[in-house]
């Protein structure tokens, strides 16, 4: 692999330009096997998920502890049908609460596993699951408000695939592990110990935590061998802050196929993506002429410094934050790389025109409007303000930061801050100030119509829980699954450390 600027960001390339550097005593070394998680099925009797602390071997010749879901790090792939009930039984066993939030799962508020719904330490909890909703790649972590993004970055986190058996066969590959890879893209951070490192400093909070080291199912940097055919990637974007600019090395055409909330109308040709933090995407990828091949991504931008808000694609500079600093176009580093293999058989060797079984939008006309601002700022912000004059201000001087809101409050557990009707579609518009936000609603899917007043296209985005606001987007939102004072459904920011510092909200559904 040598010294290619590629390898990663400046920390590392460093470290590998000079190995004997004290600070860092453990190698990264790329190309280690891709873990593949091994595939619980739900379907039918109650399975167990336990919170564990794990050591896992990360680095070479370190021991990292880490937190996991019955394995040392992250979880298994959990898989559930439509129409059936999953009984997943979370035991706790770690000295700490925990939640299982199941993130894009459209199932009730009780079962949801937000903030409300903590499992003490030596405790269990059993939601049934009633699965309706398309087939799609959702996934699982802890929730616990103040803890969330230290927890998913211990490795409290895993894959859903979501079946739907009732569904026509789209004919793309889904042999999990062979032909159908769950791909849980995480950047972290390592201490003199090999420890994982975190930084819960106010600069951190602000822009969200970003590390020098990109794991992928838990690996720094795996090779998967796969067939020398089509393969179906999931890639989930399971970090905490950093959205991931993705390309293959060789530029090739790849396509997507689905979107959070399930399959896309037609496959989409594309040579890059944006994948920001707890978005899913669905691509499939030639590997017919066996030719080795990295995957890249270029760095984050965004940051509130960057004037990334208003930006397109690849935003600002592009300057991480400071221990990783890498600027401009040296900062693309690789993710993950694909060795096929034609002793592999592919499944399938034609890509589909049309994706049978891909849901349509059926939202209909919004009865009401509802504006959220995400906030970024010194508070005071009057409720329902778009924000418009804070846009593009800047943090001067550092002196602003500490209040990370939404309609200017900050995340009180104890307060509802919306009342939906259940089934009613509502059409909300969500701004975001300083840096670009993405923004979650838990229990549906909706729709993006527009983003700084251009139109979306469905064909493109599909369903989404997730979308990333830069600046303003429109969506078409409809909950049909109920939510109580007592246990309400969120929304919020998926940058971790903006959802645990109060970019979020909580909303009723009756
Ligand atoms: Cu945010």
């Amino acid at each position: 692999m040598g010294l290619s600027r590629r390898t990663f960001l400046a920390g590392t390339a460093a470290l590998v330009a000079a190995p004997a550097l004290a600070k860092r005593s453990f190698a990264r070394e790329p190309g280690a096997p891709l873990p593949i998680p091994s595939l619980v099925d739900l379907k039918s009797d109650p399975q167990v998920l336990e919170a564990i602390a794990g050591k896992s071997s990360m680095l070479a010749g370190a021991t990292t502890p880490t937190l996991g879901y019955s394995q040392p790090y992250l979880g298994p792939t959990l898989r559930v049908s439509r129409g059936s009930i999953a009984r997943p039984k979370v035991l706790n066993r770690l000295s700490q609460p925990v939640t299982t939030h199941w993130h894009g799962l459209h199932v009730p508020a009780i079962v949801d596993g937000g903030p409300k719904l903590e499992i003490a330490p030596g405790a269990s909890w059993d939601p049934e699951l009633l699965i309706d909703q398309p087939a799609c790649t959702a996934w699982y972590h802890s929730h616990v408000h103040h803890r969330t993004a230290q927890q998913v970055y211990q490795g409290l986190a895993g894959m859903i695939i979501v079946d739907d058996p009732g569904a026509p066969d789209p004919g793309l590959p889904k042999t999990h592990g062979v032909d159908d890879l769950p791909l849980v893209i995480q950047d972290r951070a390592f201490d003199s110990d090999g420890h994982l490192a975190y930084s819960s400093r106010r600069h951190t909070m602000m822009h969200g935590f970003k590390g020098d080291t990109v794991l992928v199912n838990g690996a720094v940097t795996p090779k998967a061998s796969v067939p020398a055919g089509l393969v179906r990637l999931r890639l989930l974007n399971g970090s905490n802050a950093r959205i991931y600019h993705l390309r293959f090395a060789d530029d090739r055409t790849f396509h997507q196929v689905a979107s959070d909330g399930g399959l896309l109308p037609k496959p989409v040709a594309l040579t890059s993506l944006r994948l920001s933090p707890a978005e899913r995407v669905e691509i499939i990828v030639d590997f017919s002429n066996a030719s080795p091949v990295s995957l890249l991504s270029g760095p984050d931008g965004n940051t509130m410094m960057g004037g990334g808000m208003m930006g397109r694609g690849m935003m600002g500079g592009g300057s991480d934050n400071p221990p990783q600093a890498a600027g401009g176009t040296e900062g693309e580093f690789d993710v993950m790389s694909f060795a096929p293999d034609r002793n592999k058989p592919a499944a399938v060797s034609t890509l589909p025109a049309a994706l049978a079984g891909a849901p349509t939008p059926n939202l209909g006309d919004p009865v009401r409007t509802r504006r959220l601002s995400l906030d970024m700022h010194g508070g005071g912000m009057g409720r329902g303000s778009m924000g418009g004059g804070m846009r593009g201000g800047g943090m001067r001087g550092g002196g602003m930061m500490g209040e990370l809101a939404i309609n200017g409050r900050a995340f009180d557990i104890d307060r509802v801050d919306q009342e939906l009707k259940r089934g009613e579609t509502e059409r909300w518009v969500v701004s975001a100030n300083m840096m670009a936000h993405p923004f979650h609603v838990h229990a549906t899917s909706f729709q993006v119509m527009s983003q700084n007043g251009q139109s979306v296209p469905y064909e493109t985005m599909g369903l989404k829980d997730v979308v990333l606001v830069q600046g303003e987007a429109e969506i078409l939102v409809r909950v049909d699954q109920p939510a109580s004072d007592a246990v309400p459904f969120l929304y919020h920011c998926h940058i971790l450390e903006h959802e645990d510092g109060g970019m979020m909200g909580q909303f009723t559904v009756s």
